[in-house]
């Protein structure tokens, strides 16, 4: 259409934007917030001898798969996802408006993630049995695709859950959602770059509605981290990253765990990013399975399933 030069002008797009934007959400009406739950220490250690035995059961089930660094960091994720979090498995979306959300960085050790997100009621418990076969939710890496409730983002190609976690914060904080935003990495992770740059960008927007974990065992897939790519003084490259820093010595410790999300989550809304160093042990809780890096990703055998499952108590029952 041919235009002259006393026509109004047209309007502006950031202007026709505004006038369509949905109002936010600051202004509507919150729906009834997710309870972070009660459930004791004892509770929690007997949450996680059944989902070791899960992830026992499911990697062998498949004769592939990541038990080691899957039960080092069973306490972590059977305290966020039973105790701190504050989330409604069943009013799961995408969006995860006015619910604390996780994110899996470090996505090979899903077998732990799986278990936890059945046993709290994201889907079937029975589902597990399909871990790693084809057309199951349940890929051996989370992905997106499958649809499956309470995954989020693909993970892989590690690296990639920091950047993601602080876009989720961001948006958070945008949409006036004062919910925590919580992220899980391995330590052998640190050595892609792509996690340095979402350090230095989450101080740098001061994100702090966000607590990174580093699950920092000291092995990775085919050595210690020490002799593949040291990572130094861990603690004091965070803090020039400008974050708040937290060390735990006993990431296996249900006590120990639990107060350091507390503690974490105190240091929140301070104008910085916060980390938890968190030392743990591959392979926790399986003799044989420990002190080394040997079993990043490898299945037990028949004999080996049987006698690591010798040593978990069955206590929610098996799927
Ligand atoms: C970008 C990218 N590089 C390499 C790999 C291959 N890879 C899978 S797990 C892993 C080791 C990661 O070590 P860590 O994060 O410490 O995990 P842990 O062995 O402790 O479970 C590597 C290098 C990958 N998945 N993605
Ligand atoms: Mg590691």
């Amino acid at each position: 259409m041919k235009r002259y030069p006393q026509d109004p002008a047209p309007p502006k797009a950031s202007g026709y934007f505004r006038e369509r934007i949905t109002p936010p959400r600051m202004l509507m009406t919150k729906p009834a917030p997710a309870k972070a739950s009660s459930a004791s220490t004892e509770d929690l250690q007997r949450i996680c001898s059944q989902v070791r035995r899960d992830i026992i059961r499911m990697t062998h089930g498949a004769a592939s798969g990541h038990p080691g660094g899957s039960l080092g960091c069973t306490e972590y994720l059977v305290a966020l996802y039973f105790k701190v979090m504050a989330h409604d498995p069943s009013a799961w979306d995408m969006d995860g408006r006015d619910q604390d959300l996780f994110f899996l960085s470090n996505g090979h050790i899903s077998p732990v993630w799986y278990s936890v997100l059945a046993r709290s009621g994201y889907f079937p418990v029975k589902e597990l049995a399909t871990f790693r076969k084809l057309d199951s939710r349940l890929q051996g890496h989370p992905t997106t695709h499958e649809g499956l409730p309470g995954v989020r983002m693909a993970s892989g190609s590690l690296g990639q859950g920091l950047s993601v976690g602080i876009g989720a914060a961001l948006a958070k904080r945008l949409n006036g959602d004062d919910r925590l935003v919580y992220t899980l990495h391995g330590d052998g992770e640190l050595q892609e770059g792509q996690v340095w740059e979402a350090a230095m960008s989450a101080a740098a927007h001061r994100v702090d509605n966000l607590i990174a974990t580093v699950d920092w065992n000291g092995r990775q897939i085919d050595g210690d981290v020490d002799d593949v790519m040291p990572l130094g003084d861990l603690p004091a490259k965070w803090k020039a990253f400008g974050w708040d820093v937290l060390v735990e010595d006993h990431g296996n410790d249900m006590d120990r765990v639990l107060a350091a999300l507390a503690e974490a989550k105190s240091r929140t809304g301070k104008g910085r990013p916060v980390v938890i160093l968190l030392r743990t042990e591959m392979g926790q809780g399986v003799d044989f399975m420990m002190g080394t890096h040997k079993w990043h990703g490898v299945a037990p055998n028949d004999e080996q399933a049987a006698r690591a499952l010798e040593q978990l108590e069955e206590t929610l029952g098996d799927y």
